[in-house]
């Protein structure tokens, strides 16, 4: 008996989806939550792989061809259906990653908010003109459609990563390959579903794809296929790193979203009960597992006996537990293996010279359960187990004297995705957001608003270790365009640029 929630979705019957008993090609989905089984899926192999690039690139060629407003169109379709499910699908996103349900359909609500920026997307997107040096001539720029696009998700956010490039793509005029998370599959199927079948009913049938397999098998096939000129991939530095080694190596293009370290400032004049309560969330949200979460506090000396005071005390109100529960503000991690990495990263913090000011432990609510931590740097500010993205509730402490120590301690890690200072000083917010670049050198820079939770109407994404890519809002469409300058004689002269004659 399938669970009622894959019922509700349409997705009970889906060929993909099975019991749960593990055997070869099938992967199970386990509730990380109570650790029981909720499906199993069963995987592509190279030859299935192979034919749904096929037919994403035969898809292609007809969804090109359909004008970018009704494209635009069928976008909006998927986004009401979006609406539709998003209860539904809110709930299969919580059962599989354990988010607690407000950040479920907060997800979801993510994709109808990407669905509906890309509707109005399908009619500008603009290209420039520019005037000629050439007298009866005419330049211009065109954005095309590029291709299938590879999206590669993590487990993280299963359904708003997709949704971000798959809609902007949708109406730009690429199909999609979509490889998920194997933690994380249902919501893809389900999301997919949502995607294709109204495509389909419109008339476009095949332009959303997905592909469910091993990274070994469906993976590394993926980044090397040249049917597919661009990967846009979400996950650690060291997958980046690969993918974008692989994708360089065909001259294909990448669109990396990957680790964060992200910081938030609290200057001396800062107000805490504003920024209190925005760091725990940033900090101990979706249980520390998003990109954007808050790892490092960068405290002024004054305040952090306060601050750590404060956060303490907000800490031990936080209520773990049932992440579909009511009152629920922290579920589960992923998986054991995560536990585990809270479990070594927490011992390395202390054998560096850290104090654990509070959690740092495994939860007696179930398998997969911790207790967030926050730990003090020693003195010195070193503790070098805090450059490393452990993808779990670790907030360490860091204290400054002066706001250009604060800004170097921000940029010192590997990682540049988000940031942000809580301050009342017009000049700290300022020289923190500085023209010249010698302030966070992240891609996201936040001014009293926590280093989590962006919208979608901005480009995501960061620099360094982070890779680089934009995603989401502003003129992130054009990653999946291609941009072809035109030159245009309209005279009936030869005439060469740069005044050169070659009579
Ligand atoms: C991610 O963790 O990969 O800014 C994405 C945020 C969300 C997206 C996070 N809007 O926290």
């Amino acid at each position: 008996m399938s669970h009622p929630v894959l019922q509700a979705l349409g997705i009970a019957n889906d060929p993909r989806v099975t019991d749960p008993a593990a055997r070869e090609g099938v992967v199970t989905v386990t509730n990380p939550a109570n650790g029981q089984a909720i499906a199993g899926v069963k995987l592509d192999d190279a030859a299935t792989y192979d034919k749904i690039v096929d037919a994403s690139v035969a898809a292609f060629k007809k969804w090109r061809e359909v004008p970018a407003p009704e494209r635009g169109l069928v976008v909006r379709a998927i986004g009401d259906e979006f609406r539709k499910h998003q209860a539904a699908l809110g709930e299969l996103v919580s059962l599989e990653v354990g988010k607690i349900r407000a950040e479920g359909l907060g997800e979801v609500q993510e994709t109808i908010d990407i669905a509906d920026f890309a509707v109005g997307l399908s009619r500008q997107l603009y290209g420039l003109t520019m005037p000629s040096e050439r007298p009866k001539h005419a330049m211009r720029e065109l954005w095309l459609p590029l291709g299938p696009i590879g999206v590669i998700s993590a487990f993280n956010f299963p359904n708003a990563v997709w949704a971000w490039n798959a809609m902007l793509a949708g109406v730009c005029g690429d199909s999609v390959v979509w490889k998920p998370s194997l933690l994380a599959p249902l919501t893809a199927i389900a999301s997919n579903a949502i995607a294709e079948r109204v495509a389909g009913g419109m008339g476009h049938p095949g332009v959303f794809q997905l592909t469910i397999g091993a990274d070994q098998v469906v993976g590394e096939r993926m980044i090397a296929d040249k049917r597919l000129p661009l990967i846009s991939a979400t996950g650690s530095s060291r997958m980046g790193k690969h993918v974008g080694q692989v994708v360089a190596g065909r001259f294909g293009r990448v669109l990396l979203e990957l680790g964060g370290n992200n910081a938030a400032i609290v200057d001396a004049n800062a107000d805490l009960n504003l920024a209190i309560p925005a760091i725990v969330f940033a900090a101990v949200g979706t249980a520390g597992q998003r990109c954007t979460t808050t790892r490092r506090l960068i405290v002024h000396e004054s305040i952090v006996d306060e601050v750590t005071k404060r956060l303490i005390a907000a800490y031990k109100t936080i209520r773990i537990g049932d992440p579909l529960a009511e009152g629920t503000l922290v579920g589960p991690l992923v998986n054991g293996r995560a536990v585990e990495g809270f479990l070594s990263a927490i011992a390395a913090a202390k054998s560096q010279g850290g104090t654990l000011l509070t959690g740092g432990e495994k939860s007696p609510v179930g398998p997969n359960y911790v207790t967030p931590a926050i730990v003090r740097a020693p003195a010195s500010n070193q503790l070098p187990i805090a450059m490393d993205e452990t993808f779990a509730p670790i907030l360490y402490i860091f204290t400054f004297k002066t706001i250009d120590e604060a800004i170097a301690l921000n940029n010192s890690v590997h990682q540049g995705l988000s940031s942000a200072i809580f301050t009342d000083s017009l000049r700290h917010a300022e020289m923190f957001l500085s023209p010249t670049g010698s302030g966070s050198d992240c891609g996201i820079a936040n001014v009293n608003a926590g280093t989590s939770g962006a919208e979608i109407g901005g480009a995501f994404g960061g620099e360094k270790e982070t890779g680089g890519g934009r995603e989401s809002g502003s003129d992130s469409w054009k990653a999946y365009m291609r941009r072809q300058t035109c030159t245009i004689n309209f005279g009936r002269e030869l005439k060469l640029a740069q005044g050169i004659r070659f009579d």
